[in-house]
């Protein structure tokens, strides 16, 4: 009991002479600190008898109160003093001019990726993803692209090892999604794909697309005019009219070329193409375990630069990558938009 009132007089008269923030942490850890003073006369209970204990239990927790309490009114005091003394030795100018803040802004590329997701998210569309190094099978042969397909020249492929390759088109996501779900089926496949392209104004060997996969018992080509309208309105406006052309995918049947006009692109007047599409060709079906005679459906996909560039007037495709903030930040007042 003694040793008690003795630690306590020590520590609230040190604690009302601490000058300086450090002086009150070492005297919190000299006196509360595990290896403390009130630590070790809590480690010493075990020493008194039964009948004792309690009592210095709760003297022991008083003291310890009393002490906290003046620490932290000494904490208090010295901050109030601290901040006092830095406003009259003048360390704040305030007549100097404030520091600029540079917020940070979505990347171009992401802004036409979420306007996709968002614009089809209401038709019942859900994200998915699918691995970037893939395997042939995948990217190629499940698309109705065996091995010695013409059509795989039009993918200037990465191969990684004998079978895998970085993948040409975010259309291993269809395989996989049908792999794994049953129909109905409606997913969205954002993500980068790589081919083996010379970085120019309009070509980039690392670029992004976004896939589009709708299959059920009856999904149209009726339905896929919908939606395909409904991407152009949402990314274009509500102006925006959208013509197919033939064209030829290995993977669809019919397949089609996507063209778009709307008064809101500089170059509103002329039609300007945008995706591919097509419906899924029933071959893909089998491939991934699904009855063609069951159910039918239509994918699209479309690359995010090219829609970046029709969409706010860029160029060259190179600026999206050269993280240039003069370019950059012209979107920052585009998000959500
Ligand atoms: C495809 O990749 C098909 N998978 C699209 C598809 C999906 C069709 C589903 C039918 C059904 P394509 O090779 O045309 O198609 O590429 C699609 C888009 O990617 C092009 O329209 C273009 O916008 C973009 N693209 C292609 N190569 C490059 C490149 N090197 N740099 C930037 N964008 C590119």
């Amino acid at each position: 009991m003694e040793e008690l009132k003795r630690i306590e007089k020590t520590a609230l008269t040190r604690a009302k002479k601490a000058r300086t923030s450090q002086d009150v942490a070492q005297l919190r850890a000299e006196i509360l600190g595990k290896k403390g003073a009130l630590g070790t006369a809590m480690r010493s209970l075990g020493d008194v008898s039964p009948e004792e204990r309690p009592k210095l239990g709760a003297r022991i927790n008083e003291v310890k109160s009393r002490i906290e309490e003046a620490l932290d009114e000494a904490v208090t005091r010295i901050g109030v003093a601290e901040r006092d003394s830095a406003l009259a030795s003048g360390r704040y100018d305030v007549t100097l001019p404030g520091r600029r803040m540079y917020p940070g802004a979505p990347h171009a590329l992401r802004l036409i990726e979420d306007e996709v997701v968002r614009s089809l998210t209401p038709l019942g569309f859900t994200v998915a993803t699918g691995p970037l190094v893939e395997h042939d099978w995948y990217n190629f042969e499940a698309l109705n692209m065996p091995q010695d397909h013409p059509a795989r020249d039009m993918h200037d492929t990465f191969f990684v090892g004998k079978n895998t390759v970085l993948r040409t088109h975010t259309s291993n996501t269809q395989i996989r999604t049908m792999l794994t779900r049953q129909p109905p089926v409606r997913v969205l496949a954002p993500g980068m794909v790589f081919r083996k392209d010379n970085l120019d104004a309009t070509h980039s060997p690392v670029f992004h697309q976004i896939e589009g996969l709708w299959i059920d018992e009856r999904a149209t080509f009726a339905d896929l005019k919908g939606v395909l309208k409904t991407l152009a309105i949402g990314l274009f406006g509500p102006e925006a009219q959208i013509r197919l052309r033939p064209s030829f995918f290995p993977f669809t049947e019919p397949s089609v070329e996507v063209d778009v006009r709307s008064p809101m692109l500089k170059k509103g007047l002329g039609w300007l193409e945008v995706l591919g599409a097509g419906m899924v060709h029933p071959a893909v079906l089998e491939y991934v375990g699904y009855d063609p005679e069951k159910v039918q459906g239509f994918a699209f996909g479309t690359g995010i630069e090219r829609l970046a560039m029709l969409k706010y007037g860029i160029d060259d495709i190179r600026l999206l990558y050269e993280n240039d903030l003069r370019f950059a930040n012209q979107f920052a007042s585009r998000a959500g938009s």
